[in-house]
């Protein structure tokens, strides 16, 4: 699939859903009020050395008390859906025992004010904040808190279900198990591959309870990519040797698959289960767990950034992030890069989709999350960000690309809507269409938000 070059128009099918995304922790603050617990990111943003320069997001952008002021910036540009995430913390400040009706309130407020200017709200459940109490308790390793998620879901719907459709139940489930168990770099900052697979399997558990508990339009959102060669991320027919192919193979299981087929399929890749069984054994997994999990679901979310690049590099240790990867190499390629120096290769997001649908035909595809990090500089009153505008452009003909080759692709959501808390990169790391200036909480339209307005309103690129 060849995206349509720059300067060509695009038209997007009628109905092609365009809106932006943001995540609890990363842009309310108000971390203490309104009875709100302690969360995992709390904890971890508190202890220095783990976050860069000791940024938390007690304060953030302070969507807490500028939700207003947010959505009206949504509604001019034009968003037909906002997606946002519900803080657990807020909801059940233990993570089990009783619910804080105060917590929900604020909520209950955001999607009324989302309603009223005509933005369809789409509410995650779960973008990475576990109560504290929970991590206590052994955290996504114990297998209760998949329940305990189950019981918080339910509570959330029973008080937004009236006018929230979309539901989605966990953001990237992948990063949640492997960079906060496995690697450490997330909170909670844990090192143990056992733990790792038991989080990720007991996170899919979650989605499967929670899944049971909700009604709507039902989503799961997961953190793919092809997994390419170096050559093959440049030219897609580039010839791969047999050794490149089980290296490519065996990060397909572990990135993708792993959550893919479980959810639709009710099975896990024999690799990932071969993998998981010599890191702490497969006693987790218990007979009906993957009945659960195999919830039907409606919309399968995508957020795509880049490619993951590998090949078969004999005697590499395994990369922290990805037990069982010994002697496979993960490669950078000489791309011009992101400020978090992920290179930019639109093309992954087409050849993503359109494999998707093609193995998976039964879910529909939506874009939750795609965007980028620049050094942005304000000019007077513009941020003249012409890099982040290249990046949405040619994402976005990427995405046409795709439909026009078969994928059920039905909207596409840019992550993300305010610069925001960038997890373990701070606030250093600037990924929104709209600038945040933290000292005084100003909103400044960037020109990719005054762009992406342009976008929506002729329903593709001039
Ligand atoms: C996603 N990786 O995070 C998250 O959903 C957002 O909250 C985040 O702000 C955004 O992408 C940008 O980082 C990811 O290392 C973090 O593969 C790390 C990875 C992938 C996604």
């Amino acid at each position: 699939v060849e995206p349509s070059t720059q300067g060509h128009s695009v038209v997007f099918p009628d109905g092609f859903i365009w809106g932006a995304a943001t995540a609890s922790y990363q842009i309310e603050g108000a971390a203490r009020e309104d009875g709100r617990g302690p969360s995992i990111w709390d904890t971890f943003a508190r202890t220095p050395g783990r976050v860069a320069d000791g940024h938390t997001g007690d304060v953030a952008c302070d969507h807490y008390h500028r939700y207003r002021e947010d959505v009206g910036l949504m509604a001019g540009l034009g968003l037909g859906v906002y997606r946002f995430s519900t803080a657990w913390p807020r909801i059940v400040p233990d993570g089990s025992g009783p619910v804080n009706p105060r917590g929900l309130d604020f909520y209950d407020k955001l999607v009324d004010e989302l309603l009223g200017a005509g933005i369809t709200p789409y509410v995650t459940l779960y973008h990475w904040d576990l109560p504290q109490n929970l991590e206590d308790r052994g955290g996504w390793a114990n297998r209760d808190t998949a329940y305990r998620f189950g019981d918080y879901a339910q509570a959330v719907h029973a008080r937004l279900g009236d006018r929230v459709r979309t539901w989605t139940t966990l953001n990237e489930p992948w990063v949640s198990a492997f960079l906060g168990y496995c690697s450490g770099v997330h909170a909670p900052g844990r090192q143990s591959e056992a733990d790792a697979f038991k989080a990720s399997h007991h996170l899919l558990l979650a989605h499967g309870l929670a899944a049971q508990a909700l009604t709507g339009e039902l989503a799961l959102t997961l953190n793919l990519a092809p997994v390419v060669t170096p050559a093959q991320a440049l030219d897609p027919a580039a010839e791969i040797s047999d050794v490149d192919r089980e290296a490519v193979d065996r990060i397909d299981a572990l990135l993708n698959r792993q959550f893919i087929d479980p959810a639709l399929r009710g099975t896990y890749p024999p690799e990932v289960l071969e993998i998981a069984a010599r890191h702490g054994g497969l006693d987790h997994i218990k007979d009906g767990d993957l009945a659960i999990i195999n919830q039907p679901i409606d919309l399968l979310g995508i957020n795509y950034y880049n490619p993951c690049i590998v090949e078969a590099a004999p005697g590499t240790p395994a990369n922290e992030a990805y037990p069982g990867s010994e002697g496979i190499g993960f490669a950078s390629l000489d791309v011009p890069s992101t400020a978090m120096g992920w290179p930019i290769i639109p093309s992954g997001l087409s050849s993503l989709l359109v494999r998707l649908s093609q193995d998976y035909p039964e879910v529909g595809l939506i874009v939750t999350e795609n965007g980028a990090a620049f050094d942005d500089v304000v000019v007077g009153d513009r941020v003249p960000d012409a890099d982040r505008v290249a990046y949405l452009d040619g994402h976005l003909r990427a995405a046409h690309a795709a439909i026009e080759a078969g994928a059920d692709l039905r909207g596409y959501l840019v992550w993300s809507l305010l610069d925001n808390f960038e997890w373990a990169e701070g606030y250093h790391l600037r990924f929104g269409i709209v600038r945040v200036d933290y000292g005084t909480q100003r909103r400044l339209l960037k020109d990719s938000a005054l762009w992406y307005r342009g976008v929506i309103q002729r329903n593709g690129i001039a």
